[in-house]
């Protein structure tokens, strides 16, 4: 029997509401069943090709994204989950152009959540990580009937964000402003419990993700950082580097996580008028708050993500995060070139 005790995400909730007033019952609420979603995403991804939802749903998302079966199984999970809690103002998810109200026979609460709610199914029917990604804001005073312009707010203003990573095991990262920390779903038991305290990312690393096929559109100064990289000991950051790329954003960070590292979505001039590919309110602001809070850093290249000011609910923007020392050097390069 393990001397230390087996802390669960309930009770590591409770702790955090009686013990330091961090969070309040909506709060926990709100987190406890984002966790209950996510363990269901994780069955019904766990079951593959014999759980019947593999392949095209034969829909587009607002990104013109042909959804999966499981990206729309697993909004409607998130959607069902939070729906009658009363802890919520209202939803918005990648998967919906707008945000989703809460029907009027149920009570609303202070919170906003924002999710992706499987990052990465491009790699679901070849077996690969994929997670879900979710964000939670205040709800601004006064506001009734949230529209778009209610989630339209800096990441600096999340109170709590995390992820789950649906891999060899199902891994919930939560920050709630107060470090990170990691629970690893015991699937006997069916609860969360706590492997992660405080985790922190190694301000250097030798290993960057990005997807090199798109190199030839990059601009200057993000063709000088990889070309120093690849230039290994011969060059000048004089020693070796190694690359990983899952295209499963959780799955890179997570890695990220665990041994450092820096992951890489820039703004690329293949389509111009898109300023990266990933979205800000619901991939770029929650994984950057998490990095943050694990000691790493998030910027667009230019700024720091957490303060750009959302215009559009699934606007997209370039993400530079990983160990502290490599994002400052990649973005210092970004700055000196823009002048
Ligand atoms: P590419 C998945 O579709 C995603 O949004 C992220 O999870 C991932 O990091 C990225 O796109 C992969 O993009 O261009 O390599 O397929």
């Amino acid at each position: 029997m393990s001397s230390t005790p087996r802390i669960s995400l309930t009770r590591f909730l409770i702790e955090a509401q009686r013990d330091q007033g961090r969070i309040n019952g909506d709060l926990r609420l709100l987190i406890e069943v984002v966790a209950r979603a996510c363990k269901r995403i994780s069955i019904a991804v766990g079951k593959g090709a014999l759980g019947g939802v593999l392949g095209s749903a034969g829909t587009e998302n607002v990104q013109g994204e042909t959804q999966k079966k499981l990206d729309v199984l697993s909004n409607e999970i998130l959607l069902e989950a939070n729906e009658w809690g009363g802890h919520l103002a209202a939803l918005a998810s990648e998967e919906m152009d707008d945000p989703h109200p809460i029907p009027h026979r149920y009570p609303k609460g202070e919170y906003l959540l924002v999710f992706d709610p499987l990052d990465g199914s491009s790699n679901i029917d070849v077996n690969i990580s994929v997670g879900t990604i979710f964000s939670v804001l205040r709800c601004p005073d006064g506001v009734k009937e949230p529209d778009e312009n209610a989630f339209l707010q800096p990441g600096t203003k999340q109170v709590a964000a995390g992820y789950a990573v649906y891999g060899s095991s199902t891994v919930l990262v939560l920050t709630l402003g107060e470090g990170v920390h990691t629970f690893t779903l015991d699937r006997e038991q069916g609860s969360f419990i706590l492997t992660g305290s405080n985790v922190t990312i190694p301000e250097d690393t030798s290993e960057f993700a990005i997807n090199m096929s798109n190199m030839r559109h990059w601009e200057p100064p993000m063709r000088r950082y990889i070309e120093e990289l690849l230039a290994g000991k011969t060059g000048p950051r004089g020693r070796d580097f190694n690359m990983r790329w899952v295209a499963s954003m959780v799955a890179d960070v997570h890695r990220i996580l665990t041994r450092g590292g820096i992951f890489i979505y820039p703004r690329d001039l293949k389509d111009p008028s898109k300023p990266g590919k990933l979205r800000l309110m619901y991939e770029a602001n929650p994984m950057a708050f998490i990095v943050e809070q694990a000691g790493g850093a998030a910027t667009t290249g230019l700024e720091r993500i957490l303060d750009v000011v959302p215009e559009k609910l699934h606007q997209r923007v370039p993400v530079f995060l990983g160990s502290k020392n490599e994002v400052e050097r990649v973005t210092a390069y970004h700055r000196e070139a823009r002048g």
